[in-house]
């Protein structure tokens, strides 16, 4: 993979930042220790016919490699790891894809749920019923997720890509104390958020924010 470029978008309202999904390819990047350029696309460019081209559904992450357009945050992040024995190790590469399936098939779905209730939603009706399922929802997958991870530093004992994934989703419900309320997860995120790969990530992400920031913001 050579002359990667990453597709974020320029800017995002506080309660999102640090939360785009972009966030991910640069940390997979990161820790692979592979250079990449941002790009970023705004609201209105990212429906155009030639952002389109690069992600059919309007969204990022998009990646451009010398070998061709990549989409899915999943996607792209097993493409970097492919290439990186810090990601995915040669001897464990099914017990990483079970992970990064189980981080955004099992766990990422109820969070986003929740995310959406009180933070896309929040001030709509329907939310004030929802949200107490939503919240049960989440808790049971954050339970068990949080015994799996008693004893051990990473989802496979090792860092790998599936914690990439983990730990970008857990941040999904960053605005609740739903990870603080189990001590093994609190510690898991914190330990995935103290990397290096992780911190110069969140720094090239929202520093394309500080660049766009809009006027009226
Ligand atoms: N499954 C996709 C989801 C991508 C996604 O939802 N991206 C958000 C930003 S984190 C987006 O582009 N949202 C704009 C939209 O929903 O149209 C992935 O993991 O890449």
């Amino acid at each position: 993979m050579k002359n990667i470029a990453v597709w974020g978008f320029s800017w995002v309202p506080p309660f999102a930042q640090g939360l785009v999904r972009d966030l991910r390819v640069r940390w997979a990047l990161e820790e692979a220790g592979l250079a990449y350029e941002s790009k970023w696309v705004d609201a209105d460019e990212r429906n155009s016919e030639g952002y389109r081209r690069k992600h059919p559904f309007g969204m990022v992450p998009a990646v451009e490699t010398d070998s061709g357009t990549l989409i899915e945050s999943g996607a792209i992040v097993h493409a970097i790891a492919e290439q990186s024995e810090v990601l995915m190790p040669r001897d464990r590469r099914t017990e990483t894809l079970a992970w990064m399936f189980a981080a955004l098939n099992t766990v990422e779905p109820p969070l986003w749920n929740l995310f959406g209730v009180d933070r896309l939603h929040g001030d709509e009706a329907w939310t004030k019923l929802r949200r107490p399922g939503a919240v049960d929802e989440a808790k049971a997958r954050l339970a068990v997720l949080s015994a799996w991870l008693d004893g051990r530093e990473y989802l496979l004992g090792r860092f790998t890509a599936a914690d990439i994934l983990m730990a970008t989703t857990l941040r999904f419900v960053r605005h609740t104390d739903l990870v603080a309320e189990f001590s093994p997860l609190n510690d898991y995120l914190k330990r995935c958020e103290a990397r290096p790969a992780f911190q110069a990530a969140l720094h090239n992400q929202t520093e394309g924010y500080a660049r766009h920031t809009p006027a009226a913001a």
